[in-house]
């Protein structure tokens, strides 16, 4: 009996940690700006098909709707109520989506906004995305209902009702962020109606949350909530699963708050990661791939089991948010198969790949004024369906990093790889490394302006294998490169640095 009260007890402190993600399924894509009917076809054919095991979607819920003149991409992060009808999809639309990529164990992760409503300057009106009335200037949101007692105002103690100072953990929290009318989350009404939103989603059948500008909330108030959370539905998840929880908390160091305060409640994104893998493969700063040897902890980063890692997200690929000029995106597309290669491939963290949209930047005084260009749309603002081509990519500005072949093959190879240590680490003292993943997967990388020729030990079992980022193993064949490890597990690799893509992976599912 205390036994399985122990277990029960270590199974309640665990639970919102493990992305729920079905098992030897390792990594999350976060599907930015996708229809709800786009995601559900996506999943079956093909997120389902090739091992991912969840997408972090856009916020479901009623948003203001901008038109100045054309529709930004960050009108979603200005809730105007908890009705599922956004710049998505509806909510019959929202349920059918989670039905469909649950049924093929694929699992959906709700980016919630919880902090805030909509900007200060929102106005009034109806222009929301199901048309709910709401009055910005008064606090007034009849369609949750949320009114002037139920934000921040009063507790704000800067001039300007703005955060002024990151440094000061009471205003980060207390005061608005980029003007957005910040909600008062130790009210108990405020607190339920927050909690019943997520839980409407729990019933519905989502498996988590990306708690949206987290820092900006107290923990205590976090904590307060998720404890009202209800466990995931149990059609699709076993008895007693507790929802997935990973807060957006922004701490590169040197301000008032750390990531640290949100562990009790769920695990927490860690923006070094991107901001230094960025650093490293650009070889800015004197750094070096040899220096990766001890990535993770060893770089100061939190505890591996607390991390969400990522190479961009959809803020710092426009330059919103934090981590600055050093972050790769699918604009810089060569180093950046090359930066979720070594992510996807080291074991730190539970990983997100980003799919993006892509947009025409336009510099002035080093800053994007095109930052804030929304997803493929009609003349109507509706976002348009994501086409895909015969060759297996995707149309109009849809990117679909998830489906570039390296970085899919990189998302299976974490599969195939799942449980085993880092290991058989090698570097030439400069920008080319190696390692492995027990006796089940091995990754060379070329960074540096040189051919790279070197036998490695692999730790791998004797014999042929297909390098799954020049190609792949289709049957008994390879479209790419072979590589063939001896029976000592021992591989010669030659890698240049001309090559389309200057590194080579190989995993046990890939021998031939
Ligand atoms: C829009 C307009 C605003 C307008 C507002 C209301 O752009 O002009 O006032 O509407 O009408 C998104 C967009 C915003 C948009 C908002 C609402 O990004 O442009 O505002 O929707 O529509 C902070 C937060 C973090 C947040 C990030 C963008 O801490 O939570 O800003 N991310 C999330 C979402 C994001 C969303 C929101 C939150 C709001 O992912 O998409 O906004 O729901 C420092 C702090 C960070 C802080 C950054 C940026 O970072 O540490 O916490 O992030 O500043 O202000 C170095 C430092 C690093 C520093 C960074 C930048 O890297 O090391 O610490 O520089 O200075």
């Amino acid at each position: 009996m205390k036994l399985l009260l122990l277990l029960v007890a270590v199974g309640l402190c665990s639970a919102q940690y493990n992305p729920n993600t079905r098992s030897g399924r390792t990594s999350i894509v976060h599907l930015f700006e996708w229809r709800w009917d786009d995601i559900a076809a996506e999943c079956e054919r093909y997120l389902g098909p090739n091992g991912f095991g969840g997408v972090q979607i856009s916020p479901p819920n009623e948003h203001i709707t901008v038109t100045s003149p054309w529709r930004p991409w960050w009108e979603r992060y200005q809730p105007i109520s908890y009705k599922l009808c956004s710049r998505s999809g509806n909510d019959q639309q929202f349920r059918d989506m989670v039905t469909r990529c649950n049924n093929v164990g694929v699992y959906i992760y709700v980016d919630a906004v919880i902090n805030h409503m909509c900007g200060a300057g929102g106005g009034e009106g109806t222009h929301s995305s199901c048309g709910s009335y709401f009055n910005a200037g008064a606090r007034n949101f009849p369609a949750v209902p949320f009114s002037s007692w139920d934000f921040n105002d009063g507790k704000c103690r800067t001039g300007s009702g703005e955060i002024e100072n990151y440094g000061d953990a009471y205003q980060v929290r207390d005061c608005r962020l980029v003007s957005l009318l910040d909600l008062a989350l130790e009210k108990d009404y405020v607190r339920d109606k927050i909690a019943d939103f997520l839980n409407t989603l729990i019933d519905i059948g989502v498996a988590g949350f990306r708690f949206d500008a987290a820092k900006h909330m107290w923990p205590g108030d976090l904590k307060v909530i998720t404890d009202k959370l209800r466990n995931l539905n149990t059609q699709w998840f076993p008895n007693g699963a507790r929802p997935f929880i990973f807060q957006e908390v922004i701490d590169l160091g040197g301000e008032g708050i750390s990531t640290s305060e949100y562990f009790g409640i769920g695990r927490v994104t860690e923006f070094k990661y991107g901001a230094k893998l960025g650093t490293v493969i650009r070889k800015w700063n004197g750094e070096k791939m040899a220096y990766l040897r001890n990535w993770g902890e060893g770089w100061g980063f939190m505890p591996s089991d607390r991390a969400l890692v990522f190479v961009d997200n959809h803020d710092n690929q426009r330059g919103h948010g934090a981590g600055g000029a050093s972050i790769l995106t699918f604009y810089d597309s060569r180093l950046y198969k090359m930066g979720l290669g070594f992510m996807l491939a080291h074991p730190y963290g539970f990983t997100r790949v980003m799919s993006s949209f892509s947009w025409d930047r336009y510099w002035v005084d080093g800053k994007d004024v095109n930052d804030w260009i929304g997803p493929p749309s009609y003349s109507d603002g509706s976002t348009k369906p994501v086409p895909i081509k015969p060759d297996t990519t995707c149309g109009d500005r849809w990117v679909c990093e998830h489906r570039w072949r390296q970085i899919r093959n990189m998302v299976i190879f974490r599969n195939v790889v799942d449980g085993q240590p880092f290991s058989n680490w090698w570097d030439n003292g400069s920008n080319q490394v190696a390692f492995g993943r027990g006796n089940r997967g091995f990754i060379v990388f070329n960074n540096n302006d040189w051919h790279l020729d070197a036998t490695l030990y692999t730790g791998l079992p004797s014999g042929s294998y297909c390098d799954v980022i020049s190609g792949q193993k289709e049957g008994d064949c390879c479209s790419g490169r072979q590589i063939y490890v001896d029976g000592n597990g021992n591989a010669r690799f030659q890698i240049s640095n001309n090559d389309e893509d200057p590194f080579a992976a190989i995993h046990v599912d890939a021998k031939l």
